[in-house]
């Protein structure tokens, strides 16, 4: 191996490593954790179902398919937590609640979640964001928020 290769190699080893650090470094100074593993009752699920505590809380059962949420339109309300488990019945797609930072994949054979509350009464369309075949445009579900 020349000369200019070990080089080239080492300072390549030590710049991913320096930007390791650095990534490490930035998580630990903004508090960033990695997500929680789920509770063991949630088990991937076929069919989308609202299940609403007794603190009124909602969990919402997300089953993306081709080419529909299930289940499609639901009221939430204003200011209380909001559970998301999703999972897919096919093949990869995407949920994204319009005017929210809630993104998620949906994945099949496995559940994602997220929490988040709608502050403001209104109609949230949630769209896929996969490209997950020919009438992809058409996955809308909608949240009602009341
Ligand atoms: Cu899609």
């Amino acid at each position: 191996m020349d000369r200019a290769e070990k080089i080239a190699i080492m300072v390549a080893s030590g710049l991913l490593g320096l930007f390791f650090l650095a990534l490490l470094a930035a998580a630990k100074l903004q508090g960033i954790q990695v997500p929680p593993c789920l509770p063991p009752a949630v088990r991937p699920f076929s069919e989308g179902r609202i299940d609403t505590l007794p603190d009124g809380r909602r969990q919402l059962f997300y089953v993306a398919r081709m080419w529909r949420f299930e289940p499609e339109i639901v009221e939430v309300p204003i200011g209380k937590p909001i559970d998301i488990f999703l999972s897919a019945a096919d093949v990869t797609h995407g949920l994204y609640v319009s005017w929210t930072n809630t993104n998620l994949m949906a994945i099949p054979g496995s559940v994602n979640a997220y929490t988040f509350k709608l502050e403001k009464p209104g109609i949230y369309p949630i769209i896929c964001h996969e490209y997950c075949g020919s009438a992809h445009q058409n996955m809308v579900a909608y949240l009602i928020a009341k």
